[in-house]
C-alpha cells in the first residue's frame, strides 16, 4: 500500500508527527501552524489526534465527510477526529474491545466540541431504525441538557465545562447503540452563589430568566432536550422549580435587628415565593435561617445565627440544591438510558486551569487534570517502553517527565494535600485555613513541587510574588498559585442540619429526595464525607476503569487566548506541546512499532494467506507467524519477534495484511458459491 500523499504533503505540512524530519521543537510547531492555516487542524502521533481549536466553524463535519471516513483505515485519509472515532467504533464491533477516548487540553482547547464530534460521528455510523434512534437522541441530548445545568461562561472559555463528564455508550453485539452511563465529578458549586469577576453563573439561570416573562418552559433551550432524553412534564417542571429557587435563594437578605431577619416586603415575598416553588413551611425555613442545632449523643442544643452565619447557611443552601439537583439529573438521564453491553467510554473533563485567585475548585480541577496525564503517560510511554523491554526488543530509553511525583503530592494517603486538608477538617480545635497551610508547610516543605513562605524553613521565604496565605504547586501544565481561604469550608462542605430537615419536610418530592440525611429517622452522627476524599475515591474508580479500555486519545491545543479564530500564538502551543509531553510521545512512536499481537491470534487470522499453515500449522505458533511472513515476504525491518507477541513496525504493514485477507475471504465465498452451484 502506498503512503498516502496527504500524510506528506509539504504545503499544508505532514499529516503524521512521526513522518517529520527533522523533528525539533521548531519543526513540530511549524508543522502545527502552516496545518492550522491551511484549515487543517489536526494531526496525529500514530494513532494520537492532535486537535488545535480552530474558533470558528470548519466545513469538515458535514454527512458527507462522515461517509468519507467511514470504514477506512486510520492512516488513509488526511487526520480527522471522524478517523479515530471510527477506528475506535469499528474496533469495538468487530473486535469486541471495549474503548475509551481520552480528551485532554487546558480550558478552553476544545474537548468538550471534541467529545460531542465522536458522540455525533459514532451515532450517524452505527445502527438504524426507530429504536436505535430514539436511544441515538437520547444520548445526544444528554449534551445540551448537562451542559445548560454544568457549564458557564469564564475568562478562559465561554462554554466551560464546571464539572467533570465521563459517559460509556453502550453497545449490542452487532454494534447497535443500546443506551449510556453517565458519571459526573465534583460540580463547581461555588459558581451558584459568587462568580469571579467577568465570569457567570451557570447557563440555566440566564436561560430561565430570559424565558420567565412568557411561558418559559417552552421557551428554555434545554427542555426540548429533556423531553427527549425522556423528562416527563413534571419531573421538568420540579427542576425548574429548584432552580427558580436557588435564584430567588440569592435574593434574602438579613438584618441584624431582629432574630428572623428579613425586612418585610420584597425579601419576604421572596421568602413566601421560594417556600410556595418548593412546597416548604415557610415557618420551618424562617427557623433553619435562624437557628443552628447541634446534636450530639441525647443532647440536643439551639444556637441563635448571627448575620454572617444566616449569609453562610443560605448560600450552604443554594449550592447544595444546586449540586444535589446536577447530581440527580444524571442519576435521572442514567435512567433513560442505561444498560450494559460493550461499552465506549468518552471522558470530557475540565481543563487545567490558572486564574488570578485560584481556589479549592482550582485544586480539584488541576488535580484531576494531573491524573489524565498520568495515564496517558502510564499507557504510551512508560507502558510502552516497559513493554518492548519485557518482550526482549531491542530499545534505547527515551526521557521524559513522569508527574506521578505531582499526584503523590496532592493524593498520598499520608503526606498527601488532600489528606493533609481533611485531617486539618476532622481535627477537633480551631481549625483555619492558616492552621490548614502550617500544616502543609511543615509536612511539604521540602517537595520539589510544592512551594510557600509560611514556613521558617521555606525556601521561598524571600519570594515576594508568592502572598503568605498562599501556596504554589508546580503543575505539569504550569506553576499556580492556590489562595487557601476556603479550603477547608469548602472541604467540610456544611449544611446546618436545620436546613437538610427542612428540606426534607417540603412539599415537593424531588427536593425531599435530593437532601435525604433530612430524614429524622436516619440521623446520622458520623461526619459524610469530605468533598476533596470523595472526589479521589470517584477518580481513583474512574483510572480503573479507563484501564480496563483501550484507549484513544485526542489532545486538544489552544491556539490563542483571545477565543479568536486565525491567530496562532507560538509562544502558547509550544508551552502545551511541552507540558503534553507530544515531542517524546513522537519519539517513543518513532522508535518503537505501531502495531503488536500475541503469536497465537496474529496466526489464527492470517493463517489463511499461507499454504504451509492453511488450514493447519502444527508447530508453535511464533514459528507459525515466521512461516508466514517469510511467504509473504514483508520486509525484515518492518516486524521484530518478542517474547509472546510480533511487533509490526509499520500500520501499513497491518493494512496490507488486512487487504490480503479480504481478498482470500472473497476468493473462498467466490469458491464455496461456485460448488454449492455444481451441486445444485
Ligand atoms: V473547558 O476545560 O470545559 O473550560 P473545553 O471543553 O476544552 O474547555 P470547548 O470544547 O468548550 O473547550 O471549546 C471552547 C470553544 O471553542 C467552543 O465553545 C467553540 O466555540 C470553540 N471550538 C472548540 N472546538 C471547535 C471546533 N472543532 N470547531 C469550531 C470549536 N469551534
Ligand atoms: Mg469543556
Amino acid at each position: 500500500m502506498e503512503v498516502k500523499t496527504s500524510l506528506l504533503d509539504n504545503m499544508i505540512g505532514v499529516g503524521d508527527m512521526v513522518l517529520l524530519e527533522p523533528l525539533n521543537e521548531d519543526s513540530f510547531i511549524n508543522n502545527l501552524k502552516k496545518r492550522f492555516d491551511h484549515n487543517e487542524v489536526y494531526t496525529y502521533i500514530g494513532s494520537v489526534v492532535i486537535s488545535i481549536n480552530p474558533y470558528r466553524s470548519l466545513p469538515i463535519y458535514t454527512p458527507e465527510k462522515v461517509e468519507e471516513y467511514r470504514n477506512r483505515n486510520f492512516y488513509e485519509l488526511s487526520p480527522h477526529i471522524f478517523a479515530l472515532s471510527d477506528e475506535a467504533y469499528r474496533s469495538l464491533r468487530d473486535q469486541d474491545k471495549d474503548q475509551c477516548i481520552l480528551i485532554t487540553g487546558e480550558s478552553g482547547a476544545g474537548k468538550t466540541e471534541a467529545s460531542k464530534l465522536v458522540m455525533s460521528y459514532v451515532a450517524a455510523v452505527c445502527g438504524k431504525g426507530a429504536e436505535v434512534n430514539q436511544v441515538k437522541e437520547q444520548l445526544l441530548q444528554s449534551n445540551p441538557v448537562l451542559e445548560a445545568f454544568g457549564n458557564a461562561k469564564t475568562v478562559r472559555n465561554d462554554n466551560s465545562s464546571r464539572f467533570g463528564k465521563y459517559m460509556d455508550i453502550e453497545f449490542d453485539f452487532k454494534g447497535d447503540p443500546l443506551g449510556g452511563v453517565i458519571s459526573n465529578y465534583l460540580l463547581e458549586k461555588s459558581r451558584v452563589v459568587k462568580q469571579p469577576r467577568g465570569e457567570r453563573n451557570f447557563h440555566i439561570f440566564y436561560q430561565i430568566l430570559s424565558g420567565a416573562s412568557e411561558d418559559f418552559l417552552c421557551k428554555c433551550c434545554p427542555c426540548n432536550a429533556m423531553q427527549i432524553v425522556g423528562f416527563m412534564d413534571h419531573e421538568t417542571q420540579s427542576v425548574f422549580e429548584v432552580v427558580a429557587a436557588v435564584l430567588k435563594l440569592g435574593n434574602i437578605e438579613f438584618k441584624p435587628e431582629s432574630l428572623i431577619i428579613f425586612t418585610p416586603s420584597f425579601f419576604m415575598l421572596e421568602l413566601k415565593e421560594i417556600c410556595e416553588l418548593t412546597g416548604i413551611d415557610q415557618s420551618v425555613l424562617e427557623r433553619a435561617f435562624s437557628f443552628r442545632t447541634v446534636e450530639a449523643k441525647q443532647e440536643k442544643v439551639s444556637t441563635t445565627l448571627n448575620v454572617a452565619q444566616a449569609y453562610y447557611a443560605r448560600d450552604a443552601l443554594a449550592k447544595n440544591l444546586y449540586s444535589r439537583l446536577f447530581s440527580w439529573l444524571v442519576t435521572r438521564i442514567n435512567e433513560s438510558i442505561k444498560v450494559l453491553k460493550k461499552v465506549m467510554g468518552v471522558l470530557d473533563i475540565y481543563g487545567f486551569e490558572i486564574f488570578e485567585d485560584n481556589s479549592f475548585e482550582q485544586f480539584i480541577i488541576n488535580y484531576c487534570n494531573e491524573k489524565l496525564q498520568q495515564i496517558f503517560i502510564e499507557l504510551t510511554l512508560k507502558e510502552e517502553q516497559e513493554e518492548y523491554i519485557r518482550e526482549g526488543i531491542e530499545w534505547t530509553h527515551i526521557e521524559y517527565f513522569n508527574n506521578a511525583i505531582i499526584c503523590d503530592l496532592i493524593e498520598n494517603n499520608q503526606t498527601g494535600i488532600l489528606a493533609m486538608l481533611d485531617e486539618e477538617c476532622l481535627r477537633p480545635g480551631t481549625v483555619t485555613d492558616d492552621t490548614f497551610l502550617e500544616k502543609l508547610n511543615q509536612v511539604c516543605a521540602t517537595h520539589q513541587h510544592f512551594e510557600s513562605r509560611m514556613s521558617k524553613c521555606s525556601r521561598f521565604l524571600n519570594d515576594t510574588s508568592l502572598p503568605h496565605s498562599c501556596f504554589r504547586i508546580q503543575h505539569y501544565a504550569g506553576k499556580v498559585m492556590y489562595q487557601v481561604e476556603g479550603f477547608v469550608d469548602k472541604n467540610n462542605d456544611l449544611l446546618y442540619r436545620d436546613l437538610s430537615q427542612a428540606m426534607w419536610k417540603a412539599n415537593h418530592s424531588l427536593i425531599k429526595a435530593l437532601f435525604p440525611e433530612g430524614n429524622p429517622a436516619k440521623i446520622n452522627l458520623k461526619r459524610p464525607p469530605t468533598a476533596g476524599s470523595q472526589f479521589k475515591a470517584s477518580v481513583a474508580t474512574l483510572m480503573k476503569n479507563l484501564q480496563t479500555k483501550n484507549p484513544n486519545y485526542i489532545r486538544c491545543i489552544k491556539p490563542n487566548d483571545k477565543k479568536a479564530a486565525h491567530i496562532f500564538n507560538d509562544a502558547l502551543v509550544c508551552h502545551q506541546i511541552r507540558y503534553l509531553g507530544l515531542l517524546e510521545n513522537v519519539r517513543v512512536r518513532r522508535a518503537g512499532y505501531a502495531f503488536r499481537q500475541a503469536y497465537e491470534p496474529c496466526l489464527e487470522r492470517y493463517k489463511m494467506l499461507c499454504k504451509q499453515t492453511w488450514p493447519h500449522w502444527r508447530g508453535p505458533a511464533r514459528a507459525g507467524v515466521e512461516v508466514l511472513f517469510n511467504e509473504l515476504e514483508i520486509p525484515e525491518e518492518e516486524f521484530s519477534f518478542g517474547r509472546s507477541k510480533i511487533f509490526i513496525r509499520n500500520p501499513r504493514t497491518l493494512f496490507k495484511l488486512e487487504d490480503l485477507r479480504k481478498q482470500r475471504l472473497e476468493d473462498l465465498a467466490t469458491l464455496i458459491e461456485k460448488i454449492y452451484r455444481g451441486w445444485k
